[in-house]
């Protein structure tokens, strides 16, 4: 079957409601056309992440009840210790309430005081950027060229480019690299997954000069699972033996559990090297809580280990995946413009594509986020110049990103497969009557993070 069905029926359901036409006009405008102002209750199909926004199980929920709340000790955390053992294989492992903080922990430690290091990575996903940056690193994105081109197809598009980490080695030097880093799948690269041969190589290559490997893991699971399907040698293998080989490789790993923890909060860092794991323990216990908890409550922590259990599900992973190509594959059919192949948790709309009458000045994935909204009542997020177009320090002039993008991140175990239907259904009504469409100028910007707050005005 093209397209497994999914392996769950449902319990418990949460109401949405489907606003009118001349309702959200009016939302939208008073949300100055941003959609991250708009209150979720007015939303009909929220696709703006893939984090945070899982429905548990019954299982889970079942767990979030056996919670033990104890400040220290909590018999949640050995079970979730245990989880990530098991699967991750590290020997320390550190609670922290969302990944960002895990990233915090790591990189406010490796980097202190020392300036100027720099930190490869296929593509680094804006808060771990963030954080490499706010502690006076480099963070260098060297994922394959072949990941620019939306079109280009190719098992394995989140891959990091081996030659050019070879020639950023030579170049800094390895004692200006305290770790390398993967992020599997490539969310700022369109989801794509990283091959375990470019994982083993990555480690290879790194270890060779001495530097750590770190792994973002957000996404492992359903890393695994295209490793499982797509990579020769790996199709009779359990996607718990294949996440096996893929840490085997790393010294450590940070983790945001609101995506393949199946959660809606929690994350941590793990790691083999004891000393590592000393430091940021002493720093977790100052802003995040004791290291058996770390931020989170009991009931997550349980939460968690069984959502780590959970997501390992060959049944689940094939529904997952496949959830999310179907939704590509009925865009591609209508001919509307994607990145592709499909990512693993999102469809990225290629905005330049879908409105070439919208120069990047105008913001063309904005646009395309309040047709998707006036539309249809869906919220998408763009991931283009509103988010990244900045003006150089030196010239003045603005630089646009290679791409526009509307990200549609499909929360798991959320919607069903005839709302996925309606989305493919609208975004294609949109398409057919695009040139409609009009761009859009800026009333009011922050000076960093402007996408989150900006508002906006249609141009005439
Ligand atoms: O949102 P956090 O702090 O739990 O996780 C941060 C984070 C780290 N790495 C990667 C690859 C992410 O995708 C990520 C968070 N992603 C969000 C919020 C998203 O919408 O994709």
């Amino acid at each position: 079957m093209k397209y497994p069905p999914e392996p769950f029926r449902i319990k418990t359901i949460e109401a949405i409601t489907r606003t009118t036409d001349w309702e959200r006009l009016a939302i939208i405008q008073d949300a100055g056309f941003n959609v991250f102002n708009i209150p979720a209750e007015k939303i009909y199909i929220d696709l703006l992440t893939d984090s945070g926004t899982s429905a548990m199980s019954d299982n889970q929920w079942a767990g979030m009840m056996l919670g033990d709340e104890s400040y220290a000790g909590s018999k949640n955390y050995f079970h979730f210790e245990k989880m990530i053992h098991k699967i991750f294989g590290f020997k320390y492992v550190i609670p922290t309430h969302q990944g960002r903080v895990a990233e915090n922990l790591l990189f406010s430690t490796i980097l202190k005081d020392k300036p100027g290091l720099v930190i490869p990575n296929n593509n680094h996903f804006d808060t771990t950027r963030a954080n490499v940056e706010y502690n006076g690193g480099i963070a260098t994105d060297l994922v394959v060229d072949i990941a620019k081109d939306t079109q280009v197809l190719d098992n394995f598009k989140g891959n990091i480019d081996l030659k050019k980490l070879t020639a950023l080695i030579e170049e800094v030097g390895a004692e200006r690299i305290p770790i390398g880093m993967l992020t599997i799948t490539n969310n700022s690269g369109g989801g794509q997954p990283v091959s375990m041969e470019n994982i083993r190589g990555t480690s290879e290559l790194l270890h060779k000069h001495g530097i750590p490997f770190f792994i973002d893991a957000c996404r492992f699971a359903e890393n695994a699972y295209f490793i499982k399907t797509r990579e020769p040698g790996y199709r009779d293998k359990s996607i718990m033996d294949i996440a096996n080989e893929m840490f085997s490789y790393a010294d450590g790993c940070t983790m945001s559990a609101k995506k393949d923890g199946l959660v809606n909060m929690g994350g941590f860092f793990a790691t083999n090297n004891e000393e590592l794991a000393q430091q940021i323990t002493n720093r977790l216990i100052l802003i995040e809580g004791f290291p058996t908890y770390g931020g989170l409550a009991g009931r997550d922590l349980e939460a968690i280990a069984r959502g780590l259990e959970e997501v390992l599900h060959e049944d689940y992973l094939a529904y997952r995946i496949s959830q999310v190509e179907e939704l590509g594959d009925r865009l591609i059919d209508a001919g509307v413009p994607i990145l592709r192949p499909a990512g693993g948790h999102a469809i990225y709309l290629d905005a330049k594509g879908f409105l070439p009458h919208i120069p990047q000045s105008q913001f063309p994935g904005i646009a395309l986020t309040v047709a998707l909204y006036t539309h249809a009542g869906i919220r998408a997020v763009e991931i283009g110049s509103l988010m990244f177009a900045h003006k150089d320090p030196i010239t003045g002039e603005v630089q646009y990103p290679d791409l526009e993008l509307v990200r549609l991140a499909i929360p798991r175990r959320v919607y069903t497969n005839s709302q996925m239907q309606y989305v493919a259904e609208n975004i294609i009504e949109i398409y057919e009557t695009r040139t409609a469409i009009r761009g859009y100028d800026i009333e009011y910007e922050a000076a960093v993070l402007r996408h989150f707050t900006a508002r906006l005005k249609p141009r005439s």
